[in-house]
């Protein structure tokens, strides 16, 4: 298998240039750019509807809604979270005052361990920020078991489960909040963006206040607030983008399931199948690799299949609790599954456009390996 074009693990899908253009020449009509717009005001009510949660409060970037959601949910002291995650969660956690508490995930699915959670609480905990990762939820009742037994804040970093349901439940209805980020890379993107998703909407007025500097009105600052709005060139492209989603994520699930077809017998190589009850949306496509039965480690196969042009991603290599920039703050979190998930994951090209015969060919380049 060779490529001349290169392949990288996502390419961002775009609409029609013609629909957005429609919205740019509306934008040079009512000339208003951000803050609070038409564009972004409709996308935030479509989006309510299409994600089936009763309020979404939209944001500059995924990281800026974790912010945001930490800030106005006053989590402070000891925050439980995981390790094998994006830089995101952690450093939202960090930057308003806290402490990560790391537990460790389950091999299944990479996903926060819950009984590890409960074994972590001291009365010096607020939170739990959980993660659901590669588009795989959470244990989302045991987690609000415990939330609800301890007094704890619950909040879902859910980047990567954009259109997910559990049984039928949309996945932004469970915990507190939950904060998608809608970064060019996702299933769904508006370039740049994020959300936050609640049932209580009492909330909406601090998370409007914290992403606009605190401003109430022309004289009135109520709070020490950010600039996290989203502006009208990225929700138009939501607007757009809202129109093909379901589109693309069956295009990703018939790309998925040609991958697992040929991978799942591999000697090694562990793939990430459907979960029964679960809404899936298709947004990674990771295997872990072990290198004593497959007979190359995830580094060589990175590799082999760079030489290819095929440009796979280690997502979440490293660790966070492993940055340079914590030094050895981390060094005694007992997080065992997590560090072998890092050290063995590699994340497969996945994106509506691809191919199927460019996955079928990666997968059998991956199964000639073995
Ligand atoms: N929590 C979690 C669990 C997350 O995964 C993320 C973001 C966040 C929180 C924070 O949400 P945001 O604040 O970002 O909304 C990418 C994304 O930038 C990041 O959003 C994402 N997670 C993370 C998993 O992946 P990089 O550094 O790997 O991106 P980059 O530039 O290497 O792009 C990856 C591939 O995407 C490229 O090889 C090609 C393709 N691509 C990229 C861009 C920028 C495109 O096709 N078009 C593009 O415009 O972080």
């Amino acid at each position: 298998m060779n490529t001349d074009e290169k392949i990288l693990v996502t390419r961002s899908f775009l609409p029609p240039r013609k629909e957005y253009d429609k919205y740019l020449d509306l934008i040079w009509e009512n000339h208003w750019l951000t803050n609070q717009g038409e564009l972004h005001n409709e996308l935030q009510e479509k989006l309510q509807n299409y994600l089936g949660v009763k309020n979404v409060t939209l944001f500059t970037n995924g990281h800026l809604a974790l912010d945001v959601a930490i800030k106005a949910l006053g989590v402070k002291g000891e925050v439980i979270t995981t390790p094998f995650t994006f830089a995101s969660t952690t450093h939202a956690i960090i930057m308003n005052g806290a402490t990560p508490v790391f537990a460790d995930i389950k091999p299944s699915d990479c996903t926060i361990d819950e009984e590890r959670v409960e074994a972590l609480i001291t009365d010096k905990t607020s939170a739990i920020v959980a993660v659901h990762v590669y588009g795989y939820p959470c244990n989302t009742s045991a987690l609000f078991d415990i939330a609800t037994r301890h007094g704890l804040k619950l909040i879902y970093d859910a980047a990567h489960v954009f259109g997910v349901k559990i049984d039928g439940k949309p996945i932004g209805t469970f915990g507190d909040v939950s904060m998608m980020s809608f970064h060019a890379t996702k299933v769904f993107h508006t370039i740049e963006g994020g959300a936050l998703l609640y049932a209580d909407s009492s909330l909406r007025r601090s998370f409007d206040l914290y992403k606009n500097f605190g401003i109430t009105g022309p004289e009135t600052v109520e709070a020490v607030g950010l600039n996290a709005k989203m502006n009208e060139f990225a929700a138009a492209m939501g607007l757009c983008n809202l129109r093909y989603v379901d589109g693309e994520i069956e295009k990703r699930h018939k790309i998925t399931d040609i991958y697992r077809e040929i991978l799942r017998d591999v000697s090694g190589i562990k793939i990430f199948e459907d979960i029964p009850g679960v809404a899936h949306n298709y947004a990674y496509m990771p295997i872990i690799i072990d290198e004593k039965k497959y007979g190359h480690s995830r580094d060589e196969l990175f590799d082999r299949l760079a030489a290819k042009n095929i440009f796979t991603r280690k997502y979440f290599y490293p660790l966070t609790t492993d940055y340079q920039c914590f030094g050895t703050e981390f060094a005694d979190a007992k997080v065992d599954n997590a560090r072998y998930a890092a050290n063995h994951v590699l994340t497969l090209p996945l994106y509506g456009e691809l191919p199927p015969e460019m996955a079928e060919n990666i997968a059998k380049f991956i199964r000639s390996l073995c």
